[in-house]
């Protein structure tokens, strides 16, 4: 084991000087379920926790790609909106519009945790009578069976085009001792067919209000992730970072178009990703509320965080700048139009998994 992570070390080492280096450690939400067990334990050791922490270039490894590519299904019409409002009352409403809550168990967060829909409700927008927010709610006392992790996600069925949702940060806990690492999101993803697989695609707007990933502070994350692998532990993101509280609402706009990724916060460009990171396969739209597992306070005393949101929106194919994005919020909602999915699924129809 200590020949080939000593070479994985070098290599990395190596590619420390790159225009975009990586240093964020992966969460184990990347991981494919067949790896997570046997990895918890692995990623403990110091020479996996050391590799995870060195700093390598989005075209490491990349020789050992090309032998774990995946069939990429392809479109079958042109039709391309998909914008909800979360104007629902339960989520058993917004569930048939197809969007789905993680239940499964496992990584990322503390381990034991549930992940379930009772974190997901609605409530009025007290500064627009007519509108309503999506509030997801996750807490802890510290223990993984007293702690209630909460995600969701829509279909598996997006790739290029612009992404937005307008979405309530919060810098602190609505109950309870502040300080634990609380990952508030929104991020597309599709799943990890094989280590190093080219095909997996991932872009993560990601909120730590506590620190976390080498942040000290409240900071917020940008990711782009072209595949990763496990041992020797490699991979292959680009991501943007910047320290200061994003504490309250922010409008997230994602171009995704001709092998180039711009994040967008309040109409200006956080972060630019290049062709290395492109997604290559359909993706499903998450969001998700959850507390890392190793940036817990040391209290048992139980706590809950909150995140908002407002609407998602996606116009597959076409890229919008903010600005644009902000006109086609204001045009659906003049036309009372609370949902709407004209975004083709893929041929096959693929599954829709929600627990990455
Ligand atoms: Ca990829
Ligand atoms: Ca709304």
């Amino acid at each position: 084991m200590f020949a080939p992570v000593f070479t994985g070390a070098f290599f990395v080492l190596s590619r420390c000087f790159s225009v975009h280096p990586t240093s964020k450690e992966i969460p184990m939400k990347y991981l494919p379920k067949p790896l997570r067990l046997p990895v918890t334990a692995a990623l403990c050791a110091t020479v996996l926790c050391a590799c995870a922490k060195e700093k390598i270039s989005t075209d490491a490894a990349q020789d050992e790609t090309t032998s774990a590519a995946t069939e990429v299904a392809t479109p079958t019409s042109t039709d391309k909106i998909f914008f909800d409002d979360f104007s629902y009352r339960s989520f058993e409403e917004m569930g048939k519009n197809q969007w789905k809550a993680r239940t499964e168990t496992g990584h990322p967060g503390i381990p034991g945790a549930r992940w379930s829909e009772k974190g997901i409700a609605f409530l009025a927008d007290q500064e627009h009578p007519d509108n309503t927010l999506l509030r997801m709610t996750s807490s802890t006392d510290g223990s993984g069976e007293n702690t209630d992790h909460t995600q969701f996600c829509h279909q598996r069925k997006y790739l290029s085009g612009t992404y937005a949702a307008r979405v309530f940060f919060r810098d602190e806990p609505t109950s309870g001792p502040d300080g634990d690492q609380i990952i508030e999101t929104f991020y597309t993803i599709s799943p990890l067919n094989a280590p190093m697989d080219p095909n997996y695609s991932e872009m993560d707007f990601e909120y730590l209000a506590n620190g976390g990933w080498d942040e000290p502070d409240n900071a917020l994350f940008a990711t782009s992730w072209e595949t990763f692998k496990l041992d020797p532990f490699i991979k292959e993101n680009e991501f943007t970072t910047r320290p200061g509280s994003f504490a309250g609402w922010h409008t997230l706009v994602l171009q995704v178009a001709d092998d180039q990724i711009r994040y967008f916060v309040d109409g200006e460009q956080f972060a630019e990703h290049s062709e290395k990171v492109y997604p290559e396969e359909p993706m499903s739209i998450n969001f998700n509320l959850w507390f890392t597992e190793e940036g817990l306070i040391d209290s048992s005393e139980p706590r809950t965080y909150q995140q908002d949101v407002d609407w998602v929106y996606h116009n597959a194919g076409q890229v919008l700048s903010p600005a644009e994005v902000d006109r086609a919020i204001d045009a659906l909602r003049a036309d009372k139009v609370a949902f709407t999915d004209t975004v083709p699924d893929w041929e096959p129809k693929l599954e829709s998994p929600c627990g990455l």
